[in-house]
């Protein structure tokens, strides 16, 4: 048997898309059950993270507005949750195999209450797929209504979900499918900074420290938790899906990882391949850390590795459309600088074709930093980046002599040990007036906490600024002195919002 995973927009994304509707009705079966219960909403809401004791005040699962009414009691028992609760997979490359597994449990566990009703004995999960055709890029219709068609509560609709000013949409851009065109699942070295399409090798990750996080993870993923989740109207709490410990408890959470699950599969049909490195396939139990474990609802415990669920082939589902509507591929680095150096598109294609190693073997190097933490307000953050004198001349001579084969060396901005206490913004970061890319601040507050797993260090993002130093350098407008970079949230932020970032810095990667 093999189960078809189809568009929630089907039948305009309302309750006249069977899918939806029977989710909606197998949500309400797994959200009348107990907490301790292993089969319940609020059991699996836990297994991505949770806030049931020592939160004080909201993010703590008491203090969640309804609907719905969020359960902190009966905990299961202390050796259940060890197993089971905390697990979810961030900034690591077990990102997209972890959320595999937790998408395969809930699907059978919804199935499960669905022909409990009647329903259909085929039903499987449905993907919201933002980037759509038409209005596809808004959550569809059955997630808003109050009630279901027979006038009782729709267990979809969810008080806080607050989009940007109460509408849920995702905003594309800046929100992309770009890592779609990426070739490498980790990078094979280490200290390569760009990490990937799956994410950076880690053990068992719980999110934060001081890791990058994988290009399918950071965007889309990251920008529509914090797009849909938002922030409450005062600014003072926020959406359910803007942080980690609460994302599972919205149940379009599951339909976005759908989506994300469909694309990473989608990467694979098109010719690029997961990482083979033992230590992935493995998983982190091989190396004596946590196993990956879901409850199924026969009572039973299942236990996998990123091995188990490496390819659809191995499993029971598949999706009715795994094509991704951007351009396949946007003219590499090296096409578009030749283009811009006035070489025919035709040679420059030979030339990118004739074995430019993009994936480079050699370690990167901090060129310039701007120390001291920097508070972000409504208005942005400021600062500027200086360069020593070496690696001045280091990349002067770079970008000159860069031709046909060579690249000029890479450049990466980083923003380390971003810490603080809000998920919901995202941020745009621009180096010489010059867009360089967006991040979500998804994961940053249990990332930032003291008595947290990597002891507070928040979050760190690199983006890759290589194109705009490179426009500069031939537009003769680079000032190899120093950069000035801003950093601009999406929205005011609230009063009780304080966030920095520890570290601005710059690092260049020879290309060869
Ligand atoms: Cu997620």
């Amino acid at each position: 048997m093999t189960y078809t995973r189809a568009n929630a927009w089907n039948n305009g994304g309302t309750f006249n898309n069977p899918d939806l509707l029977w989710y909606a009705k197998g949500v309400g079966v797994m959200q009348s059950r107990a907490l301790s219960d292993q089969s319940s909403w609020w059991f699996f809401a836990a297994i991505h993270g949770e806030y049931i004791t020592g939160e004080p005040a909201f993010p703590g699962w008491g203090f969640i507005p309804g609907p719905p009414e969020v359960p902190t009691t009966p905990v299961p028992a202390q050796n259940v949750q060890d197993l089971y609760w905390d697990q979810c997979q961030h900034q690591s490359w077990y990102f997209p195999p972890w959320h595999r597994g937790y998408l395969i449990a809930l699907e059978a566990q919804i199935r499960a209450a669905v022909i409990s009703l009647n329903g259909p004995q085929t039903w499987s999960l449905p993907y919201w797929n933002y980037f759509g055709p038409d209005d596809q890029n808004e959550i569809p219709p059955a997630f808003t209504e109050q009630d279901l068609p027979d006038g009782s509560p729709n267990p979809l609709f969810v008080e806080a979900r607050y989009g940007r000013n109460g509408v849920v949409f995702v905003r594309i851009p800046p929100v992309s499918e770009a890592c779609q065109t990426n070739t490498v699942y980790t990078g094979t070295n280490p200290a390569t900074l760009p990490p990937g399409y799956g994410g950076p090798e880690t053990t068992f990750w719980h999110g934060g420290g001081n890791q990058r996080g994988g290009n399918l993870e950071s965007n889309p993923h990251n920008l529509v938790h914090g797009q849909v989740g938002g922030n409450a109207p005062d600014g003072e709490t926020w959406g359910l899906m803007s942080d980690p410990g609460l994302a599972a408890l919205d149940p379009v959470f599951y339909l976005h990882h759908c989506n994300i699950d469909r694309l990473w599969a989608a990467w694979n049909q098109n010719g690029n391949s997961n990482s083979n490195d033992p230590n992935w396939l493995n998983g982190p139990a091989a190396g004596g850390d946590r196993e990956f474990a879901m409850p199924m609802p026969d009572g039973s415990s299942w236990v996998y590795t990123p091995n188990d669920v490496n390819s659809l082939i191995q499993l029971d589902y598949n999706y009715d459309d795994l094509s991704t509507a951007a351009p396949v591929q946007p003219l590499s680095i090296l096409s578009q600088r030749l283009r811009r150096l006035g070489v025919a598109p035709a040679a420059a294609a030979t030339a990118a074709a004739a074995g430019v190693n993009m994936e480079s073997e050699v370690n990167p190097e901090l060129i310039g930093t701007h120390d001291g933490a920097i508070k972000l307000k409504s208005s942005g953050a400021r600062a500027t980046v200086k360069f020593d004198s070496d690696a001045r001349g280091a990349m002067a001579a770079s970008l000159s002599d860069a031709s046909e084969v060579k690249l000029p060396d890479r450049v990466y901005l980083q923003l380390e040990n971003v810490r603080g206490n809000r998920d919901s913004y995202e941020l745009s970061v621009s180096v010489n007036q010059q867009r360089a890319g967006t991040v979500s601040l998804f994961g940053l507050r249990r990332a930032s906490l003291k008595d947290g797993q990597h002891g507070g260090e928040g979050l760190t993002f690199v983006l890759d600024i290589t194109d705009i130093i490179d426009n500069l350098f031939l537009d003769n407008a680079l000032d190899l002195d120093s950069l000035d970079v801003r950093v601009v949230p999406d929205q005011a932020m609230a009063e009780s919002a304080d966030i920095t970032i520890g570290r601005v810095s710059v690092y260049r990667q020879p290309s060869q």
